[in-house]
């Protein structure tokens, strides 16, 4: 039989059609909106592949141009050609994790040649790639502190000890203590020692503990760790693992989460986004008439849902720092609402003592965020660019705003 001309036959195959375009449009949420880019950012796009949830910069050809890494993989400046650190793949995002949730580069064993530090899957112990010094040689994979996986699906990139080197701010979930991992010192040395700052058995500290934060909450000039149940008061001594837990509501699960003030009344708030749910807040300081501290949450935006990393930058030049997030694109692989909807990146100005003390910038509606966000002045026009990697690709956004 001729099927070609047969009506029944394009009957059918247009019904097919038709089912296969609302069944593509029920499983991927709604069409995809016009693509917006903010005129204040020139964005490239690196690649639109899945190959880290992490991203990082450093210079590591060492030509004098910041490259950006991107888990396994890095892109040369400035044509961004694409190379491998060790033997990887690209991962499916409907589907699958990656091998590098959070990445940070320096340059770890300080021989002049800039890292890799690699945060594997929550609960993994991390590790680093140390460069070979040229583009055809082997990364030699070092692993952070065997003992301790890392936990908090937030840890930060911090300097702790005030040495100008960063340090892995996180939760170790065997002994779930609140610890943090200080990066080698000394040239040469390629030990990270790992140092308690809470008793034993405190919140925040599961391998999928949801918010970490570090700044001064009470006041006194020592910066404290805030997690979603409460904050841990710092001493003078980042390695006695006696910071005291006090209890309080900082709001549902969320990702990095910033401490600042933001109505400008002197007592430091907190700004957080949820992880896998909708919402960006900030929790106001109060303190009850007994002197105790606790927050009181004011929802900032529901525009995106699954905030899974933020940022603290000045990307205006107004002296003040701006919160950035963006939305981690299939977060859970489409399976949360929302989960598949316009990868939205955005950042909020503050304006503390005037109502609202806040006001959001949408950037990109066709990129979004990974597990951590990098904002560093890439083409040495003296503005911070952002950089992000997920399940959507791996962006570059050049800053254009005016001073
Ligand atoms: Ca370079
Ligand atoms: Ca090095
Ligand atoms: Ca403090
Ligand atoms: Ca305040």
């Amino acid at each position: 039989m001729n099927t070609k001309h047969h009506p029944t036959w394009r009957y059918l195959a247009g019904t097919i059609l038709l089912l296969g375009y609302f069944w593509t449009a029920s499983a991927y949420g709604q069409a995809k909106p016009a693509p917006f880019t903010s005129k204040d950012f020139k964005k490239t796009k690196l690649t639109g592949d899945f190959i880290s949830e992490g991203v990082a910069v450093a210079d590591l050809n060492k030509d004098g141009r910041l490259d950006i890494i991107a888990g396994y993989y890095w892109f040369e400046a400035p044509t961004w050609k694409r190379h491998e650190l060790a033997p990887s793949r690209t991962f499916e995002p409907r589907k699958e994790y990656s091998n590098s949730f959070l990445n940070l580069g320096m340059d770890v064993n300080q021989d002049g040649w800039d890292d890799v530090v690699i945060i594997d899957f929550p609960g993994k112990p991390a590790f680093w790639f140390e460069n070979p010094k040229s583009t055809s040689g082997t990364w030699k994979k070092h692993i952070i502190a065997d003992s301790v996986g890392v936990a908090n699906e937030s840890p930060a990139f911090v300097d702790i000890d005030g040495d100008g080197r960063l340090d892995i701010l996180c939760g170790d979930k065997d002994k779930k203590q609140i610890i943090w991992l200080k990066s080698p010192s000394k040239p040469g040395d390629t030990t990270w020692k790992r140092f308690a700052m809470s008793r034993e058995k405190v919140p925040g500290t599961e391998a999928f503990s949801h918010g970490i934060g570090y700044g001064d909450v009470n006041h006194d000039g020592i910066k404290d760790v805030v997690v979603r149940e409460g904050w841990f008061e710092g001493t003078s001594d980042p390695t006695a693992g006696n910071w005291v837990f006090h209890p309080a509501n900082l709001g549902e699960a969320c990702s990095h989460m910033q401490v600042l003030d933001v109505n400008g009344d002197g007592k430091n708030d907190v700004v957080s986004a949820s992880a896998h749910a909708l919402g960006v807040w900030w929790h106001e300081q109060v303190v009850d008439e007994q002197g105790t501290l606790n927050f009181v949450t004011h929802l900032m935006s529901t525009t995106t849902a699954q905030t899974h990393s933020s940022l603290m930058a000045d990307l205006n030049g107004d002296g003040r720092a701006e919160y950035i997030t963006g939305k981690r694109f299939l977060a859970h692989h489409g399976r949360d609402p929302g989960d598949a909807d316009a990868a939205m990146l955005l950042y909020f100005t503050f304006t503390p003592g005037k109502t609202p003390y806040w006001q959001e910038h949408v950037i990109d509606n066709d990129s979004g965020a990974g597990l951590n966000i990098v904002v560093q002045d890439i083409n040495n026009d003296r503005k911070p660019d952002i950089v992000v990697a997920n399940k959507n690709g791996v962006y570059l956004f050049e800053n254009r705003m005016k001073k």
